[in-house]
């Protein structure tokens, strides 16, 4: 079978609900990917920050063997002896006292929502069934039915009603209006440090800083979704350590999983997370020993190759070469770390036809939205790797006018 094959048998059996470019892979290893003719690529998104480790991590994969070979899942109906050591070793690693575990970045998120909330009613002591969550517009938080209640992109939202209320938006960035829609009902402040969906947009400088102390003088939590941008990707283990910030809940996921697995955690004080008592929340496969074990190797990779450090010093070495591109297509150039987008203006006619021609050169990243071309290589490329995607990236401005 070829590529066309597969194209047509998903299209035919596959529900619809993606647009994904045709290139059909069947192995990776490190930044390349093969597809099924055998052409090679470099993966400049790594599945939207999930694996920011590189394929295949020989270490990742191992971790996940051996495991597979001795326990997979218990439920938590039973302990088992690989949870309580990631739990251990992720607060030791971010500061946090006590974790959840949960299985997609959407589930965490969906806890976070309800710690938030029960916090509100048992410490704050909101009239129950009050509680809101202010979230800031163009967020992307998952694709729950909550969640999707405080997405302001239509395209997320129609049909998908009746929605949870309990939100409030905010502009992106913008301290002042955080201010002024907290009410006495506010649990929570929900953020991603960076929106990365929206088209990689960085808040203004000191805004992490200042939200969390309006939440902090407000009684109100500052919960801080990681998920995409944690765990080395913006050039820090995580974004809001820009700014100094330690939020009262953070998210995490993602590249937790080392590309191998689905894991995500919800991080915060034993004050707040103790609040959940048993039976009150959960997840058949949260934690499960699988899952621990690839998280802990996971994390052990990206501490021992320093790829928080090389996050940093290759995404600005990147972003400057970027930068010398000249094209009337380009508005912007923005990033952190090895996240980065490409915002061009309407008339360069679409992000994606500019990742098809990047496609067909050997380079495989996605627009966001209409407008931005989104460029997130695993952390482990090298600067000679990245001066090939240059030139690559080079050639194709030029070639599309
Ligand atoms: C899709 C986007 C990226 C996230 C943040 C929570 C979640 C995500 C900050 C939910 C997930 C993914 C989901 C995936 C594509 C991708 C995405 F374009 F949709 F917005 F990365 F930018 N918080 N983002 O970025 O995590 O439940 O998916 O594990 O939905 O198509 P999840």
């Amino acid at each position: 079978m070829d590529s066309k094959d597969y194209i047509v048998i998903e299209d035919i059996y596959g529900a619809h609900n993606y647009h994904p470019l045709d290139v059909v892979i069947t192995r990776a290893k490190g930044i390349w990917m093969w597809d099924v003719e055998g052409k090679k690529y470099l993966d400049f998104l790594s599945a939207y920050s999930a694996v920011n480790q590189g394929h295949c991590h020989p270490r990742i994969v191992k971790a996940l063997q051996n495991q597979a070979k001795k326990l997979t899942l218990t439920s938590r109906a039973f302990r088992n002896d690989q949870w309580p050591l990631l739990a251990k070793e992720l607060c030791e690693l971010t500061g946090f006292n006590m974790v959840l575990p949960m299985n997609s970045g959407a589930e965490a998120v969906e806890t976070a929502i309800k710690l938030a909330r029960k916090w509100a009613y048992q410490k704050k002591g909101l009239p129950q069934d009050e509680a809101e969550i202010i979230a800031c517009a163009n967020n992307f938080h998952g694709r729950t039915v909550t969640i999707i209640s405080f997405s302001t992109d239509p395209l997320y939202r129609q049909d998908f009603g009746p929605f949870t209320p309990g939100f409030q938006i905010i502009p992106f960035g913008d301290a002042e209006a955080l201010e002024a829609a907290i009410t006495p009902r506010t649990a929570a402040f929900l953020v991603e440090p960076i929106q990365a969906e929206a088209g990689i947009l960085i808040p203004p400088d000191g805004f992490l800083k200042k939200a969390k102390e309006i939440c902090e003088k407000n009684n109100v939590l500052f919960i801080a979704d990681e998920i995409q941008t944690g765990l080395g990707r913006v050039g820090k283990m995580f974004a809001c350590e820009y700014e100094g910030v330690k939020p009262d809940i953070m998210v995490i996921g993602k590249s937790l999983g080392g590309g191998c697995y689905a894991v995500s955690a919800v991080l915060s004080t034993n004050e707040i997370m103790g609040l959940f008592k048993p039976g009150e929340h959960g997840s058949t496969f949260g934690g499960n020993p699988l899952a621990c074990a690839v998280a802990r190797e996971a994390l052990n990779v990206i501490q021992d190759e320093k790829l928080v450090e090389s996050a940093d010093e290759k995404g600005s070495y990147f972003l400057e070469k970027l930068r010398t591109i000249k094209s009337k297509h380009i508005k912007e150039i923005r990033g952190r770390g090895l996240l980065i987008g490409i915002e061009l203006y309407p008339e360069a006619g679409g992000a994606r036809r500019f990742c098809e021609e990047l496609m067909k050169e050997g380079l495989l990243c996605k627009e966001t939205h209409e407008n931005v071309i989104r460029f997130a290589p695993p952390l482990i490329i090298s600067k000679k790797e990245l001066d090939w995607a240059f030139k690559k990236i080079k050639k194709v401005f030029k070639s599309l006018g």
